[in-house]
């Protein structure tokens, strides 16, 4: 019987209830019974409890929450049991870190910036654990303002305990005696959570017999610097060994102070460091594009650049020249000045942002600074007056670095011309004028050299040829005769006059300027002059025959034309000819006179 209601039969003095419930208490009896069902009365109870096989159930909806660099906070569901929740176990990334009677736990264990994976299952009083829950993720705060006290430094050789001097950091101190060379060091190595620039602090108690130099030594990411510090005063407060600082994340980086200050009889003091983070600005600005270089002068190359673009914001730029870094600007230009002359310079310009986060070199720019050196001072020059209007120059050429490109005319001061080769005229003089010349020589770039030496000349006065009929050439009969008072000389000629032309009269000047000539014709006047007499005139390029009435205006020079051009030489003439178309007169041939009116 169980609970007082039979179960089973036996024939033997054994029976298994295999029918309980876990974790119940159960009251048996037995009785006998014969063959003809005579039964007993009942035996005493007996009572036993099955244990307690079931688990709990499994806890749910655990969160994770991380309160600070060290804590993490955890929650969860209540989990049930056929007897009784007697607690939870609480799991990070996979291990049992502790237990909670109730249904929430601080994990004050953590390191900051690391992320954690929890999971808790739920136990009862006999141990029976259910399964894990879900899980829960969480990640703690970053560390930007990291101390380590003297507890976590590690040390070489001897170094006593203080806790005397009241202005430590934290409970206590560690101190080493002076030595000749480094004996004793301690070591601080952060964990940097946040790669970035930090400033680096110390603290130390002061007093009369600690180092006045004793040597921090910083190492970072890229570069290391050794700071002596004078434990004797400002103690007690964070002191500044080196700021912005490249840190990478993790232990890379650390600190040694050691004892080798090479004093006797003092100490150095380890008591706690700060690193600081400034900026987690890793990023450098893009690199610059588009660099020009524009040589502007013998001494002077212009650069510019498109500007570059940053994270935060670009600071300023960095120029170099020939790979060496020769200033710094926080405009997209740059001036560079004071160069040689003729001389290539290659440019390359970077970004870089206040951390001091440096872009990538732009691709190069080149440039060769301008020709300064102008040409030799002309050495030389004459000048020579070869027609009323025209003096010719000539010097000995200049010499220049690169060469000469051509000379300045100067006349009286002022420029009038130039000229790319040693010699010059000036067509544009007066007649009987004195002219003062100088030439200056430039070069390609416009260099040019200071003026030379002056040359000076004089015109001649306007030519005028008078040619009289001796000087004439003739053709046929012509009758010398000295009558007239009128003549021009001693003498004239005439020739009777013709229908058709017989007789010639023919002035062939000799011209020593070429130029513009008005051509006049002297005759003596008469009643039997031909009132038609043709002068045929020549000049360059062109002639005329004008009729004149010899009957009248002797005596005189009378114009036959103007303003003609005439060259050098004898290519030009004067024609006078009796072929008047008529007979019964005369013509006179007395003399001609060319009078230059104009250079050439
Ligand atoms: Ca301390
Ligand atoms: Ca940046
Ligand atoms: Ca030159
Ligand atoms: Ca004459």
């Amino acid at each position: 019987y169980r609970n007082g209601a039979q179960i089973g039969t036996a024939t033997t003095t054994t029976f298994s209830d295999t029918n309980c419930v876990p974790a119940t208490t159960y009251t048996y009896e037995v009785s006998a019974y014969d063959a003809a069902n005579n039964e007993s009365g009942k035996s005493s109870p007996a009572v036993a409890t099955t244990p307690d096989t079931v688990a709990p159930s499994v806890p749910t909806n655990l969160t994770a929450n991380a309160v600070s660099q060290n804590r993490i906070d955890l929650s969860w569901n209540a989990s049930t049991d056929n007897v009784g929740v007697a607690g939870y176990r609480i799991y990070r990334n996979g291990s049992q870190i502790g237990t909670s009677g109730s249904t929430s736990y601080s994990d004050t264990t953590c390191d900051s910036y690391t992320t954690y994976t929890y999971q808790v299952s739920a136990y009862d009083a006999s141990n029976n654990e259910s399964g894990l829950s879900n899980q829960a993720v969480a990640t703690t705060p970053a560390n930007t303002d990291i101390i380590l006290d003297n507890n976590v430094a590690t040390y070489t050789g001897t170094w006593f305990t203080g806790t005397s001097s009241t202005d430590k950091y934290g409970p206590d101190y560690r101190y080493a005696t002076t030595d000749v060379s480094d004996t004793r060091t301690a070591t601080w190595t952060p964990k940097i959570d946040i790669a970035g620039y930090y400033d680096v602090y110390c603290w130390y108690p002061k007093g009369s017999n600690r180092s006045t130099r004793a040597p921090y030594t910083v190492y970072w990411n890229g570069g290391s610097q050794r700071v002596e510090i004078n434990q004797q005063v400002n103690g007690g407060q964070w002191v500044a060994l080196v700021s912005s600082k490249r840190f990478s994340a993790g232990t890379s980086g650390y600190v040694v102070l050691s004892n080798g200050t090479g004093e006797s009889s003092l100490n150095v003091m380890a008591d706690a460091l700060r690193f600081l983070l400034v900026s987690d600005d890793l990023t450098p600005p893009s690199t610059p594009s588009n660099l020009s270089a524009t040589a502007v002068s013998s001494s002077q190359i212009n650069l510019s650049w498109n500007a570059s673009t940053d994270n935060v914001g670009v600071a300023g730029y960095k120029v170099y020249r020939n790979g060496t870094q020769v200033a710094t600007t926080s405009a997209t230009s740059y001036s560079d000045t004071g160069l040689a002359e003729l001389t290539t310079y290659t440019y390359e310009v970077s970004a870089y942002d206040a951390m001091g986060n440096e872009s990538a070199k732009s691709s190069q720019a080149v440039a060769t600074t301008l020709d300064g050196t102008p040409p030799s001072v002309p050495t030389g020059l004459s000048a020579s007056a070869v027609a009323p209007t025209r003096i010719s120059l000539t010097w000995s050429a200049s010499t220049d670095n690169v060469g000469v490109a051509g000379y300045k005319i100067y006349r009286n001061g002022g420029q009038i011309a130039t000229s790319t080769s040693t010699s010059y005229t000036d067509t544009t003089c007066s007649p009987s004028t004195s002219y003062t010349y100088t030439v200056a020589a430039y070069d390609a770039i416009g260099n040019t050299s200071a003026q030379s030496s002056s040359a000076s000349a004089t015109t001649p006065a306007f030519a005028e040829v008078i040619m009289d009929n001796p000087q004439a050439s003739f053709t046929g009969v012509w009758t010398t005769a000295t009558s007239a008072t009128d003549k021009y000389g001693s003498n004239y000629a005439y020739a009777s006059t013709a229908v058709s032309e017989g007789k010639t009269a023919t002035w062939t000047p000799n011209m020593q300027y070429s130029g513009y000539y008005d051509v006049y014709a002297w005759w003596t006047q008469g009643s039997n002059r031909a009132t038609n007499a043709p002068y045929t005139i020549w000049w360059d390029g062109g002639s005329q025959t004008v009729a004149v009435n010899q009957s009248t205006n002797g005596g005189r020079w009378n114009v036959l034309v103007t303003n003609k051009h005439h060259v050098a030489g004898t290519s030009q003439a004067v024609k006078l000819s009796n072929g008047t178309g008529a007979t019964g007169k005369v013509v006179v041939a007395d003399a001609v006179r060319w009078m230059q009116v104009g250079g050439d």
